[in-house]
């Protein structure tokens, strides 16, 4: 571990949806549970009025996943394995190789960047 304050508990807790089809939740709990840290788990079932009752509570942008560690909060399925790996895993969480390390974060930012397609159309007709 890079970084244990003491004033962290030991058990960092993941707030969830599910695993089945919530793939943003299974990326930060499945990245935990490979590298076997120690997490508890709370699971908000998707589309229910028990999630929208309870998931601010835990997470301001009302998402999933969300990760608990003392009073460190981290939304965002990528903000959590970046903190993992640096809090849990001395680095191991990402791949060695500079390109392959790129992979994660192009993808999850160009996931929500990406212009709507009207609005690409619009530019490509503009050249
Ligand atoms: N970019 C976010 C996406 C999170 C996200 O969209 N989560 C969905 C479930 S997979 C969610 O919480 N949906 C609840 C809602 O939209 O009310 C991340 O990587 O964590």
């Amino acid at each position: 571990m890079s970084q244990t304050p003491d004033s962290l508990p030991k058990t960092p807790l993941l707030i969830i949806g599910n695993k089945n089809y919530a793939s943003w939740s299974l990326r930060a709990w499945l990245l935990l549970r490979v590298f076997d840290v120690p997490f508890r788990e709370l699971k908000l079932p998707l589309d229910t009025p028990e999630f929208e009752a309870r998931i601010g509570n835990y997470a301001p942008n009302r998402r999933v996943p969300a990760l608990h560690d003392g009073d460190v909060r981290i939304w965002d399925s990528l903000a959590i394995c970046e903190y993992a790996n640096e809090r849990w895993l001395d680095g191991r969480g990402w791949p060695a190789d500079l390109a392959a390390r790129s992979r994660p974060s192009r993808r999850s930012a160009s996931g929500v960047s990406r212009s709507p397609p009207r609005a690409r159309r619009w530019r490509s007709e503009r050249g």
